[in-house]
């Protein structure tokens, strides 16, 4: 199996994090010179985003959650599923609050992220959602959620990389720490630095986004 993906990506991390998690070979694939406009990757994703799977067969998937979920049911051992309904409830509320109430602000500040034509109504108004995304998150972290055998489950391998780019973002537009009111997240970032298998991937994008400025 390959991944189009990029070494800053979050998104690219998840499902890098799910396949280290289960031994699963996975090769990165070099993104084209201008991806965003190259056929390679219309071809494969007309959304044009990153990361997209690439089957032996050929079949491209992209969207990180439905890559998580289609390597969990291709590769079930070592599961990334808590074991009741209860807890995978859970688990798949904590993903889709992360992906529509924390990462969907977030990517709308991306064009916003150079001082020179940032529009300060829309870092604003999307500031502001962004730091209700995180404090609603941070309320359902303080729920349960039992983890299988290795530490990690699907919400893990979504959670981590998405705080890690919200340390990034806030700091590049002079934000601060935008976790620093949750306790929760902080703790929970602390643990996810300490796992073996996340810790290395974040520490990766950590290296690769330096290198970018
Ligand atoms: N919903 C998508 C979001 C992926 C996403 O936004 N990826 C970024 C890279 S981290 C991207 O491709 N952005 C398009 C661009 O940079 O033009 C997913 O979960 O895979």
């Amino acid at each position: 199996m390959k991944v189009y993906t990029s070494a800053i990506s979050p998104f690219g991390a998840r499902v890098i994090i799910a396949a280290r998690a289960k031994g699963i070979a996975l090769e990165t694939l070099k993104l084209p010179p201008e991806w965003r406009t190259s056929a390679e990757i219309r071809a494969v994703n007309p959304i044009i985003k990153i990361p997209i799977l690439i089957e032996d067969d050929g079949t491209a998937l992209p969207e990180s959650e439905t890559i998580l979920r289609y390597l969990e049911d291709r590769f079930p051992e070592p599961t990334l599923l808590p074991a009741t309904a209860e807890h995978r409830a859970q688990m798949n509320l904590l993903i889709r609050i992360t992906d529509l109430y924390v990462s969907t602000p977030m990517i709308r500040l991306f064009p916003h992220l150079a001082p020179d034509g940032r529009d300060a109504r829309v870092v604003e108004a999307e500031v502001a959602h962004w730091r209700t995304g995180l404090a609603n998150l941070a309320w359902f972290m303080e729920r349960p959620l039992d983890r299988p055998a290795g530490g990690l489950t699907l919400a893990d391998c979504a959670m981590a990389p998405t705080f890690h780019l919200c340390g990034l973002i806030g700091r590049l537009l002079g934000l601060g720490d935008l976790l620093a009111p949750h306790g929760v997240i902080g703790d929970y970032c602390r643990q996810m630095e300490a796992h073996p298998v996340v810790g290395p991937v974040l520490a990766d994008l950590t290296v690769a986004q330096a290198a970018m400025h």
